[in-house]
């Protein structure tokens, strides 16, 4: 599922060309640096794209996920950080219907990687009215990662009822601030999936997590809402890896996939189903993974393609092999960015697959981009490795977007949530 020797080998030296920094395994890193400057602009196949403003008289507050249901209206929710609010408008460029849809009711803590995170609707709300959000709770018993599932209101579409919450998962107690994942969403299958990160600090110093199976952090969890089971407000999918097969019976039973340091987002293709997410590095480097069921990211021994030296008498889960991202890319200042602009990124923010029909050269591409940057990437899989990756945007000629989220809107066009309070969109860059 990752660029290996042999594939970079057979595109070098058009790996220099076609594929970006961001696409070379460390063994052939040097070798790049070595080369002539790789076009990181322009890379071959994918196109040249700028942003704009998608919603002009609409203006959020930290806006970090954006979800709709399949209940056929034309509505898009939008989850605000720190003011705890769900807001909804129609899906017009010229809206200016801004309604405020939930305010969670319990107190949550605000620190910069903390408030409400996540949000998405059940596959079934048209039915069932019913929809969850993460949250950052600021409970008696201490700061801990929350997903409650709410109901809509029985008279009102446009209005949650704050009363129906039901707690549904609660992580352990959690020491830090950061590294919280804080990503749901409702795979093909209809089960949750929940972003859970490697609790704080740096190092995964603080619960050593992981390569760390028998706990939550580190993961993305995947539970059944529709069946609980066990005393529990879910169930327990019958091929998450515990059930599924004895060699993960160390596994905790909710636990999908490990070694993820923090994935503050992932998202299904909407064709494939294919699971993307981002995750977020250290110092060094931040990386892109494709999730398998059962899956090894590293964390704490990799970081992207490179040994983490605090990780060195980490030891491998004996459940699962490490994989590879598909793609990563380096922190701090690169030669061979554009001169404008060399400083690459330092917290990757994991997007989507387009699938959307605006922009068809992108079709098929996972376009991801930097919190710190507003660099916009994208990357082309092909039988699970990538075959063309490179910048979609130049962002020496733009305003830079602290990109928060991306969003799909309902025909799969690409939105971009960033903390001017905008809601952006990708539109070709024109001559
Ligand atoms: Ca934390
Ligand atoms: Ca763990």
């Amino acid at each position: 599922m990752h660029l290996n020797d042999s594939l970079a080998a057979r595109m070098l030296p058009m790996a220099l060309v076609t594929l970006s920094l961001a696409l070379l395994p460390a063994s052939l890193t040097s070798e790049a640096q070595a080369g002539p400057p790789a076009p990181l602009q322009d890379p071959a196949g994918l196109p040249k794209l700028k942003t704009e403003v998608a919603y002009p008289n609409l203006k959020f507050d930290r806006p970090v996920a954006l979800a709709y249901p399949e209940d056929g209206s034309n509505l898009l929710f939008v989850a605000e950080q720190h003011k705890a609010t769900v807001v909804s408008f129609p899906d017009e460029r010229d809206a200016t219907d801004l309604q405020e849809f939930l305010k969670l009711p319990d107190p949550i803590n605000k620190d910069n990687e903390e408030g409400l995170l996540g949000l998405t609707f059940h596959p079934k709300y048209k039915q069932n009215g019913e929809f969850f959000v993460y949250y950052s709770a600021k409970d008696p018993e201490g700061r801990r990662s929350v997903v409650s599932r709410f109901k809509v209101s029985r008279d009102d579409p446009r209005k949650a009822d704050p009363a129906s919450e039901q707690r549904i998962w609660i992580s352990a107690k959690d020491p830090a601030s950061n590294h919280n994942g804080g990503c749901i969403a409702f795979g093909p299958d209809g089960f949750l999936y929940i972003s859970l990160g490697d609790g704080g600090a740096a190092d995964d110093a603080i619960f050593t997590t992981g390569q760390n199976p028998k706990d939550w952090f580190g993961s993305i969890l995947r539970i059944d809402v529709d069946h609980p089971a066990d005393g529990k407000p879910y169930g327990i999918p019958g091929d998450n890896p515990r059930l599924r097969d004895t060699k993960f019976a160390d596994w905790a039973p909710e636990v999908y996939c490990i070694g993820l340091r923090n994935v503050w987002k992932f998202t299904f293709d909407r064709e494939n189903g294919m699971l993307w997410a981002g995750d977020v590095g250290q110092n060094q480097w931040e990386m892109v993974h494709i999730i398998q069921n059962g899956g090894n990211y590293g964390w704490n021994i990799w970081e992207a393609n490179h040994k983490f030296g605090p990780g060195r008498k980490t030891k491998v889960d004996p459940a699962s092999p490490i994989s590879k991202p598909i793609a990563e890319y380096p922190h701090g200042v690169d030669p061979r960015y554009n001169p404008d602009r060399k400083d690459v990124g330092q917290s990757i923010t994991g997007g989507y697959v387009y699938r959307g029909k605006a922009l068809p050269p992108l079709a098929g591409v996972y376009v991801y981009g930097d919190y710190q940057t507003g660099r916009i990437w994208g990357v082309r899989a092909r039988d699970g490795q990538a075959v063309e990756a490179g910048e979609l945007i130049d962002v020496g000629k733009q305003k830079v977007l602290n990109i928060a989220a991306f969003g799909e809107d309902h025909a799969g066009e690409i939105l971009i949530l960033a903390f001017d309070g905008r809601i952006h969109k990708l539109v070709p860059a024109g001559n």
